[in-house]
């Protein structure tokens, strides 16, 4: 077994000798990665991985998020952006003013298009078209990344078409890829106490299936930091490592650390910069076919994110510009970033820092 004279868990060995041989961990592996203080020495193991991969590069994009309706049926009690239809903070942008949206920042370099919204009772299925037609129609350069697999799953029960059709059409529209969202924790037994009426965890990985069998690529997301137990975000994890095994399409793994505030979880505390780096350092390790792993600075600051380039995050996101789902549970961060601001936290991170596209594909500066 090779030493490692920092460390000051014993159980982390054995899992670093798995790591040099590039051997998959075990359920039993992302429990201990979960259950050590050892910070330093698990943020070690994921940095090896992490520059194996992508040695010194820390990615970004130049991207806007769209948060088109609140409106949603589903009253997941984590979620404070959601409103039934009729409350006094629940809105639904017209098409036209989603358009106006984009106009504002059509002198951008932008690249990316990132649009969620609540799961909307009446909105048609065209709406959903318009609105990716109407975009394309502005920038059509740019990527649209949009809907999560919960949307997609409305919006077919909506349109009365398949998952298969429903994508089809999207993408013939002009859907470029999922975002990760709505997954939340896998366990039956969290969905059943937080989000009862939300899409199953196999009909979310039934939809990924689906879009990465289309030639669509999904990111993957997992909601810590509420009632989740060490067991669930394990299972969590392998779940979407063995779905990655079956189709390849997943192309990132984004930790989201949930805000409590505005939620029916108020009590709860906000999560730790411990337990940020712990999730995005055993999301590294576990998930050994995911090419990247996100730190989203929105929901763990920028100052947590920039440290993430160090245990196991390749990727700081972008430039965001608007959000409203963590900023409405409560969210201190800034709206947004400027490239100026990202390239510094990377630069200082000892990184290198790469523009890409939602894709990877690297811009050229
Ligand atoms: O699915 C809801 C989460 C997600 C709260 O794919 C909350 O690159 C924290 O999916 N506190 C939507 N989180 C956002 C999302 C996302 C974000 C950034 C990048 C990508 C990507 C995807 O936000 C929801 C839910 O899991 N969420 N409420 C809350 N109170």
């Amino acid at each position: 077994m090779a030493r490692l004279d920092f460390c000051t868990d014993p159980r982390l060995l054995p899992i670093h000798d798995k790591v040099l041989a590039e051997e998959r961990l075990s359920f039993e592996d992302g429990c201990t990665l979960y259950d050590t203080t050892d910070l330093l020495g698990l943020g070690y193991l994921a940095n090896l991985v992490r520059e194996r991969r992508h040695g010194h590069r820390a990615y970004y994009i130049y991207n806007q998020h769209l948060n088109y309706s609140n409106v949603c049926v589903n009253g997941c009690r984590f979620c404070a952006f959601g409103k039934e239809a009729g409350d006094p903070l629940a809105y639904e942008m017209t098409l036209e003013q989603v358009f106006q949206k984009i106009r504002e920042r059509l002198a951008e370099p932008i690249t990316e298009i990132h649009i969620v919204g609540g799961l909307h009772p009446t909105l048609p299925f065209a709406y959903y078209l318009d609105m990716l037609r109407g975009i394309k129609a502005l920038r059509p350069e740019v990527h649209l990344q949009a809907f999560t697999a919960v949307e997609i799953a409305h919006l077919a029960e909506m349109a009365g078409l398949s998952i298969a059709e429903t994508l089809a059409a999207l993408k013939e529209a002009g859907l470029g890829s999922l975002p990760g969202g709505g997954a939340e924790v896998f366990s039956p037994r969290i969905r059943r106490m937080l989000c009862r009426k939300k899409l199953s965890a196999e009909g979310w990985l039934s939809v990924c299936r689906t879009a990465h069998r289309l030639g669509l690529k999904t990111n993957a997301t997992m909601l810590y930091g509420h009632l989740e137990t060490v067991e669930e975000r394990v299972d969590h994890l392998v779940r979407l490592r063995e779905a990655q095994d079956e189709t390849g399409g997943f192309v990132t793994f984004i930790p989201l650390a949930f805000h409590p505030r505005n939620t029916d979880l108020p009590h709860l505390q906000e999560t730790t910069g411990f337990d940020d780096l712990k999730n995005l350092a055993a999301a590294r390790l576990m998930l050994d076919n995911f090419p990247h792993i996100k730190a989203f600075w929105i929901m763990i600051g920028p100052k947590i994110a920039q440290l993430s380039l160090s245990f196991g995050a390749d990727d700081i996101d972008g430039t965001v510009m608007e959000e409203r789902i963590t900023h409405m549970a409560g969210a201190q961060t800034a709206q947004g970033m400027t490239r100026g601001e990202l390239l510094h936290l990377i630069r200082q991170a000892g990184r290198e820092p790469v523009e890409r596209d939602t894709l990877y594909n690297v811009i050229p500066s």
